[in-house]
């Protein structure tokens, strides 16, 4: 790969890597080009960075270590052989063992776990802890599953998985389609082949070897992010203020929990089948057992709060999203990657939303991050805004290993530190590079320093 200093250079280098008959890759490469982008200041003005032609750093970043894809063959309630297939990809590990969740769901390729498994190796860096990069899943359905065929599932998914991880090795965790349940069909089942109980998996239940708040702790830390850079930005915060959230999961339910804690008012949910507005605030105790105990459409929302309005996907155009038209001083993309088109950006500018926080992995598209940055929309980029999540799951691996417990107020306060850190160290980085405000720069580039450093020291 040559010496890449130009736009022009970085997009040469993106179309070589391009195989165009693998649409599947198209969300990597959109995750990949806006970090090249986004560094080019770094190898303009930097000599170590410059260098790093030689050391091959980018082209090593963006292979990932080790593809394992395998066959998952389960029993249904039927009695019938179902089969998925499952995946692990270990991208990189120069700062600390491979670290990411696992996504069940059926849109589930080897290209959306690329991007975030890339995405991740970025991501876990900003946070300071000592994590390397992973991800992986299957294109397993679990909506419409008994509890049994879920944990049927997970056992044959750890059948093959367990080869492959282990507390020094590869820590997976949740994501999508997987959270405390999933994770604990997955850990039994792993210290059952090995006879090993260790912290092989975060996001554990808090009864054997979970962290307190771990799943609070992506949606919290998406808040204190946020309040930290309003602080920074403006000098102001969101107590009063309209904050609109798309997603009823796990990084939605607790963004809204934490914005009623401080006072600001979250007036939506989504799912995928629709939005729920209810103009007087989101009842987040009712959110929480339609989504995560009766896991149920959106819609019976209204059932209880006849005021609220639900408004179904196929009620809005299909390249913009009802959720992105309500008038909000914040809004928080928290359920899916490329939920946030350009034609949403335009609204969200139209309305005059001051912030937009991203809660979930890569929600916007690169047109609607281009229209937001340039309207001054103050963007708090996923890889920074979601990282609490992770952090946490560093903070479980230290509980483990150390057979420690740390108290909620804790977890909680070193969350907010965490936070804090990176939003500042964003923020600075930004300004070092003459970037000023521009957070997703200086995301890209704080991060890929901490690894690049890593690799370059670590030799090949
Ligand atoms: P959950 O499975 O708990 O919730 C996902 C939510 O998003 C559900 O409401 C789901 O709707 C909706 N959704 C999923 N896919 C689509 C889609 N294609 N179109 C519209 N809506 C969709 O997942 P999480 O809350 O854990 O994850 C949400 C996002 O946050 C993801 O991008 C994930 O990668 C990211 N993230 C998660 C972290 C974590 O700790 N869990 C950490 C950092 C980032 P429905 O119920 O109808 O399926
Ligand atoms: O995208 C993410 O950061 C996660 N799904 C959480 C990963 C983890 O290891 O806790």
């Amino acid at each position: 790969m040559r010496k890449i200093t130009t736009v022009a250079d970085a997009k040469k280098e993106i179309a070589k890597l391009k195989n165009p008959n693998c649409a599947e890759d198209d969300v990597f490469f959109q995750a990949m080009e806006e970090v090249l982008l986004s560094i080019i200041p770094l190898f303009k003005s930097d000599e170590v960075y410059m260098k790093s032609a030689k050391n091959a750093i980018i082209k090593r970043l963006i292979t990932p270590d080790r593809v394992i894809k395998f066959q998952v063959a389960w029993l249904d309630d039927n009695n019938e052989v179902q089969v998925n297939t499952g995946y692990r990809i270990q991208f990189n590990n120069a700062l600390g063992p491979y670290k990411g969740g696992l996504r069940f769901h059926p849109s589930v390729n080897e290209g959306i776990l690329k991007f975030l498994g890339f995405e991740q190796i970025l991501k876990n860096a900003l946070t300071g802890l000592p994590i390397g990069g992973g991800k992986g899943g299957s294109d397993f359905d679990p909506k419409g599953k008994s509890d049994f065929e879920i944990m049927k599932f997970c056992t044959a998914f750890m059948q093959e998985l367990h080869k492959y991880i282990g507390p020094r090795i590869d820590v997976p965790a949740g994501d999508i389609g997987v959270g405390g349940r999933e994770i604990g069909y997955l850990f039994g089942t792993y210290k059952r082949i090995t006879s090993s109980f260790e912290g092989v998996l975060t996001g554990k239940p808090q009864f054997f070897g979970g962290s307190l708040m771990r799943p609070e702790a992506t949606g919290y830390g998406v808040v204190y992010f946020t309040q930290k850079m309003l602080e920074l930005e403006f000098k102001e915060d969101l107590k009063d203020k309209i904050c609109t959230v798309s997603g009823a999961g796990n990084v939605a339910i607790h963004v809204i929990e934490k914005l009623i804690h401080i006072g600001a008012i979250p007036v939506t949910a989504t799912d995928s089948k629709g939005t729920i507005y209810d103009s007087r605030g989101i009842d987040v105790e009712l959110l929480k057992r339609l989504k995560l105990e009766e896991r149920v459409s959106l819609e019976e929302y209204t059932k209880i709060h006849i005021s609220a309005k639900y408004i179904p996907v196929s009620e809005y155009p299909e390249d913009a999203h009802a959720v992105w038209d309500i008038p909000c001083y914040g809004a928080f993309p928290c359920a899916t990657q490329n939920e946030l088109s350009v034609a949403d950006a335009k609204n969200l500018i139209k309305n005059k939303t001051t912030i937009v926080a991203e809660g979930a992995n890569m929600p916007s598209t690169p047109d609607a991050i281009h229209a937001m940055i340039k309207s001054k929309i103050c963007l708090a980029p996923a890889k920074a805004a979601n990282a609490g999540g992770v952090a946490v799951s560093g903070f479980e691996m230290s509980q483990n290993a150390s057979m420690e417990k740390w108290t909620f107020a804790e977890v909680d306060r070193k969350l907010k530190e965490t936070m804090a850190e990176i939003c500042e160290n964003v923020a600075s980085t930004a300004k070092e590079y003459n970037l000023d405000g521009n957070y997703v720069a200086g995301a890209n580039i704080a991060g890929f320093k901490r690894v690049a450093d890593a690799m370059i020291a670590e030799g090949i």
